[in-house]
């Protein structure tokens, strides 16, 4: 499967085409809306969101709430598009419009893709980067996501996400039963976290940051039950899914690595505090008595939890000027003030598990099966009783 995404973060909408769904897939609006509706929650975002009520249009792919096996197109409209038609109009301005708003952005936010993306494409109006690599565009990926996640749903496969850390406050590892749990007590808390110890310590640390102007960034988790073993593979550097999965998480704006299990940690432990020992049972199959790797061994699925996290940084947007260089003037300035988040950390955790959905996803679909529902699942199943009586 692939999906392309389109759309300015104040043009009219944000398009997302996805190709290669398997046909039979049950899937409605509300599947998706719901998604949308938790990413755009979270202490720490700024004014955007209470402008924005994200709801998707299914407008291609689906017909009577199952896919088609044709390509899926879904949009989301910017309700701010209305302030910014001309502005970020598609056709010709005439004089009067071009007069009213002929202030170009000039002057890079250090850290943001102005600057690069400027020189890139030869933007002298930095306007033509800060729309498209702004972090607007997650929501339609969000969107994707969710129709990925529908399809492991349907093959037994449920995801989760929260937040570990933010600006240097870290939870305790969550101690739960079920993903229900954890899922159910994340979702309760306004910096999606599962630790209520610290909760009020990280709201604290988002005020702060925006009383003075500045913003932090912090550490999001993704935990995923129920994979069949042997997903991905050893054999080709591009086909493995831990490979797969750190791009996906690095793709999200503002996140700069990834860990899986106990991640860098495992620089500072001996090989026998760091590998899985193996086990076996009549109901279970094989299974790791620990899962200090996180769900992945030699590229592939182990069977046990899929546990990945992504360090975001602050956001570069700051109230608090950065020196930088005006691209027409080339005199320092301090960077612009624009309207930000002090805080996306809780939101980009239902990035985070979007992306990983959707890599999981797309690695079953390929493995087992692409064309239709009803066969992707037997043949799931079946590698899982394969799987146990090996
Ligand atoms: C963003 C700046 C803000 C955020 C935006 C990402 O938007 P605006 O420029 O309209 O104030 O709210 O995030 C979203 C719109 C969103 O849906 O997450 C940026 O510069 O990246």
């Amino acid at each position: 499967m692939r999906y392309l995404t389109a759309g300015e973060s104040h043009g009219p909408q944000l398009t997302a085409i996805i190709e290669g769904l398997p046909a039979g897939l049950p899937l409605l609006a509300e599947d998706i809306n719901n998604d949308l509706a938790r990413r755009q929650k979270g202490y720490g975002r700024g004014r955007r969101m209470q402008i924005e009520k994200d709801t998707v249009n299914i407008v291609g792919g689906v017909r009577h709430g199952y896919t088609l096996g044709s390509p899926v197109a879904l949009t989301v409209e910017n309700n701010d598009w209305k302030h910014w038609t001309n502005i970020m109009g598609q056709g010709p301005l005439n004089e009067a419009e071009a007069e009213e708003i002929k202030r170009k952005i000039t002057n890079p936010r250090p850290g943001h893709a102005d600057l690069n993306g400027a020189l890139k494409y030869g933007h002298r109006d930095m306007r033509n980067v800060l729309e498209r690599s702004s972090a607007r565009e997650t929501t339609v990926r969000v969107a994707a996501g969710a129709v990925a996640k529908k399809l492991l749903s349907q093959l037994g496969i449920d995801i989760a996400s929260h937040v570990l850390e933010i600006g240097g406050v870290r939870a305790e590892t969550p101690q739960y039963e079920t993903l229900t749990e954890l899922k159910e007590r994340t979702e309760a808390s306004s910096v999606r976290v599962f630790d209520k110890n610290v909760e009020k310590e990280m709201m604290n640390a988002i005020d702060e940051a925006k009383k003075n102007g500045d913003s932090i960034g912090g550490i999001v988790e993704v935990i995923v039950e129920g994979m069949p073993v042997g997903v991905g593979s050893y054999v080709h550097y591009d086909r493995k899914l831990d490979a797969k999965l750190a791009a996906a998480i690095v793709s999200i704006n503002a996140f700069k690595g990834v860990e899986f299990g106990i991640g860098f940690e495992a620089a500072r432990k001996p090989g026998s505090e760091v590998h899985d020992e193996i086990d076996w049972s009549k109901e279970k199959g094989y299974f790791r008595k620990t899962n200090r790797l996180g769900g992945l061994e030699g590229g592939m699925t182990t069977g046990m939890p899929i546990i990945v996290r992504g360090v975001m940084k602050p956001i570069p947007t700051l109230y608090k000027p950065l020196q930088s260089i005006d691209i027409d003037s080339k005199e320092p300035f301090l960077a612009s003030i624009e309207r930000s988040d002090s805080c996306a950390v809780p939101a980009a955790a239902v990035v985070a598990e979007s992306v990983v959905a959707w890599e999981l996803a797309n690695a079953l679909v390929e493995q087992f099966y692409g064309d239709r529902m009803d066969v992707l699942k037997a043949s799931v199943e079946a590698q899982r009783e394969y799987s146990k009586e090996f």
